[in-house]
């Protein structure tokens, strides 16, 4: 679709400067005199942030206007990203900004250190959302994110003595000047309490719910502006308040001045701390909590947003999809059944036609582990009228269950919402798949083996729910902002910006994969990049590295399926070599990891204490160091992924095959010209599909072979038989990284000899071959070069915005709604 060419709201420099200034004196009440670095930033942000109010105030009448059915994303979790650059880039101020700061003796760079990443989210399907809410609001999409304003995101990483430490993320401690508060909006969220028949209904589903306890939601939005279109659309983040009634008074005039604001404590710890777990179910009741009041508050403003333009509950489902990302928001559900059963009087039937048509739900693991189920009884307590409803889903879906497969008890058993042994739990998948219309995989691998396993019963009973929808990343922040250099290169080639919203565009640049000057501008591209990181590099660890070294880099959460230790005893097999060969002509390498284990993740923190380990022995080993640098970056997050990703030169995608959804930082390498060594798991089999098998390095079990061998797996037979794999495991157990402590380290080596999950060692020998051939390749500079403009000319596919829009077309049937131009 042709796009309006970028427009500005930015006005004139002058203007801009004015505002500025005033801004300066009026919202921040100093002058330039005065003023300090955040009060530059500040300052500048709200500049910025006001560009874009016009433009949200437009997109806001035309949504009034047009009345159109509207997508409502419910995430528990959101990873935005920094916010300066990108409304400077929306807003087209950026040019501004530079003459003037330059005048004012500071630079952008100064000022963006002030500017805090709002780390609302774990890893990929946090990221996700974001994207998703960038290319929707670029096609202009009406569409709201609901999520929730955690107090403290994902905590801060540091290392002492290698091993990781935890510090609290205190993000708004300076103020966040991105969000507009709008108390008036607020909703009452009712916890505990019991459950009374309605007086009116013999049919008995209609019941009374009266709770013991109730907290106020308070929401507060941030912009999110599409890029090359006057469209804004928000994310309205809910924190939790005590109610009114909360203060105890009575308590208070009694000088029990701590008793008095217990409830407050209590109530305001909802929306306190993001919870640190990447695909592992952690049942804490107020992390139910957290997600039963996301979706209250986000259900009854989606239902005051309805009804402003619309009466009546028929056209309901005609105005309003609801996608649920993950199971973390699926008591949604339960939640509308209950609006409109028990307080909107509708009938049952009625009211569950409507749900159904209502929500979608996107799932993001295969992971057993990872699904999640609450007990019932933790659930009878904290909301006794949902679980009741979850019963009575269950009753008339296994009703239809049996007359189906008549007989077959075993089916209902494995279908039914309600686990019974070895105690009664709700499946949140299952309800989620039973109160939505379509259920989708984020690959096309993870939707077959869903369909194949995970959710077989259900594709079997349902075929026509379930969908594909590969995961996307958005182009505007992953090329354009993170690697301005390779953008300006792309644009000089291509001669526009319209693959910023057209990335397929990027094919364009295939036949400048033969053309030695390109390839030559390419790799200086690439090589002050690394140079960049670098810099950064050093200032975060100390560590000098050299810019010509091969980069590889393996970023993302630590877990087991993901298998940095695979990574690792490649690392240390590297070592090996170059200590029994110190002459060896090995191809430099600087290995960077970068990611966070959740804190009770204890075999990840230990790995994370070995990877450290390694890195110091590997660094100051004065013949290994040559040639060798391995780097654990502290605190990685989206804001130092901007910085690693156009440094890259090798993308590490190396979960065992059926365990990764999709991953999504494999799309952000590949379109920054990095390689991949990776097994078929996730998307990486789309992404080898696209860019061609001699521009990816493949190795691995594939998910089948995987599945085969774990029947009757000896990890140990692999150790024996492969003298560099030996040697590689009994140089940890050495305590060679230890200082010779063997005790350290010893569970590393017990979990790889003893279980091995994930069949690290069985790839072990493939992966270091793969390796090898990725050093022969790396040698041919022009050879190594090619790969890497093929692979960014050939993943285009992977914009977000071809993600939304097969949303748009498989699920959720809306159509753009376009806002006056500036
Ligand atoms: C659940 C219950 C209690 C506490 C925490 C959680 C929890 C929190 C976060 C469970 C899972 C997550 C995050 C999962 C996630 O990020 N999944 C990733 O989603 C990406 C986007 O689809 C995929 O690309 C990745 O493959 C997938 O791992």
């Amino acid at each position: 679709r042709p796009r309006p060419k970028m427009r500005t709201v930015g006005g004139t420099l002058e203007a801009f400067e004015q505002d500025l200034i005033s801004n300066l004196y009026y919202q921040r009440g100093t002058t330039l005199e005065s003023a300090s670095g955040p009060d530059g930033y500040h300052t500048l942000a709200v500049t910025v942030r006001d560009r874009l109010v016009g433009r949200y105030a437009r997109t806001a009448a035309a949504h009034y206007q047009a009345n159109p059915r509207f997508v409502y994303y419910l995430s528990a979790e959101y990873l935005l990203g920094r916010q300066l650059r990108q409304n400077l880039l929306y807003t087209g101020t950026e040019q501004f900004v530079r003459p003037i700061a330059e005048d004012l003796g500071v630079s952008l760079e100064e000022l963006e250190a002030y500017d805090v990443e709002p780390g609302l989210g774990n890893g990929g399907l946090g990221r996700l959302a974001a994207c998703l809410l960038d290319s929707m609001a670029t096609l202009d999409i009406p569409a709201v994110g609901y999520g929730i304003r955690y107090e403290f995101g994902i905590f801060k990483q540091a290392f002492r003595d290698g091993a990781q430490v935890e510090r609290p993320d205190d993000w708004t401690f300076y103020g966040n000047p991105w969000e507009f508060p709008a108390p008036d909006d607020r909703q009452v969220v009712g916890f505990y309490g019991s459950t009374a028949p309605a007086l009116d209904d013999p049919s008995g589903l209609r019941r009374q719910w009266t709770p013991a306890e109730t907290v106020r939601g308070e929401p507060s939005h941030m912009l999110v502006p599409g890029y090359g279109t006057p469209t804004v659309n928000i994310i309205r983040l809910w924190q939790a308040r005590a109610s009114r009634e909360s203060f105890d008074l009575s308590r208070f005039g009694a000088g029990q001045y701590k008793e008095a604001v217990e409830d407050i404590v209590q109530a305001e710890n909802i929306s306190k701390v993001l919870y640190p777990d990447d695909s592992t179910e952690q049942g804490r009741e107020l992390r139910l909590k957290q997600q039963y009041f996301l979706v209250a508050c986000s259900l009854r403003d989606i239902i005051r947003r309805y009804r402003l333009r619309n009466t009546g509950w028929d056209a309901f489902p005609a105005k309003v999809v609801i996608q649920l990302n993950d199971t973390h928001p699926v008591m949604a559900i339960t939640e509308l059944m209950r609006l409109l059963v028990d307080e909107y009087r509708l009938d049952w039937d009625l009211a569950w036609s409507i749900t159904r048509r209502t929500f979608n739900y996107t799932c993001h693991t295969l992971l057993p582990e990872a699904l999640e189920t609450w007990s019932v009884e933790l659930l009878e307590r904290l909301l006794p009228r949902h679980m009741e409803i979850i019963y009575s889903i269950n009753h008339f879906f296994l009703q239809e269950v049996a007359a189906t497969y008549p007989g077959d008890l075993d089916k209902m058993r494995r279908l039914s919402i309600i686990q019974e042994y070895p105690e009664k739990r709700v499946r949140m998948a299952h309800l989620a798949v039973v109160g939505s219309t379509a259920v989708n995989g984020v690959a096309e691998l993870h939707t077959r083996l869903l369909a194949e396993t995970t959710l077989r019963d259900f594709a079997e009973l349902w075929p026509q729910k379930f969908h594909n929808v590969t995961n996307g990343v958005t182009p505007r922040r992953f090329v354009r902002l993170a690697n301005p250099r390779l953008s300006e290169l792309i644009t000089e080639r291509l001669g526009d910006e319209g693959w910023l919203t057209d990335l397929e565009r990027l094919d364009r640049l295939a036949g400048a994969a033969d053309d030695p000057a390109f390839l030559e501008r390419w790799r200086e591209v690439k090589r002050l990049n690394k140079v960049d990181l670098t810099h950064q590099v050093e200032r975060s660890t100390g560590v000098v590295v050299d810019p010509d070294a091969l980069c590889d880099v393996m970023i993302k959460r630590f877990h087991e399926y993901k298998r940095q230790h695979l990574k690792l005893l490649h690392v240390i097999t590297l070592f090996n070599r170059l200590r029994e060969m110190p002459e060896m002509d090995m191809v430099p390498r600087t290995v960077l990891f970068g990611g966070k284990a959740a804190p009770g993740y204890h075999a990840m923190k230990l790995l994370i204490r070995l990877v450290n380990a390694v890195a110091e022995t590997v660094n100051t080993d004065p013949v290994v160091s040559r040639h060798l640098k391995v780097v654990l970056l502290p605190d990685y997050n989206v804001s130092r992924a901007q910085v690693i990703i156009p440094a890259a030169d090798l993308s590490e995608q190396i979960s065992l095959a059926g365990k990764e959804a999709s991953g999504t930082g494999n799309m952000k390498l590949a379109l920054n010209g990095a390689v991949t060594i990776g097994t078929l798991d996730g998307a990486n089999i789309e992404i080898r599909d696209r860019v061609g098998a001699e521009n990816f390095f493949l190795f691995g079990l594939d998910a089948q072979q995987a599945v085969d061998l774990r029947r009757h797996y000896e990890p140990r037979a692999y150790y024996e038989r492969d003298p560099e794999l030996r040697a590689a495991v009994d140089a940890i157990a050495s305590g060679v990284f230890a200082k010779g402590d063997r005790s350290l380290f010893a569970p590393v080596v017990d979990a790889m000899l003893g279980r091995d999950e994930y069949l690290a060692l069985a790839d072990y020998r493939a992966y270091v071959e793969c390796q090898d051939a990725v050093a022969t390749a790396w040698r041919d500079r022009d050879r190594w070069t090619r790969m890497s403009v093929l692979n960014a000319a050939r993943t285009g596919f992977f914009s977000s915005d071809r993600t939304v829009r097969e949303y748009c077309d498989k699920i959720w049937r809306v159509d753009p709604v376009r806002v006056e131009p500036d």
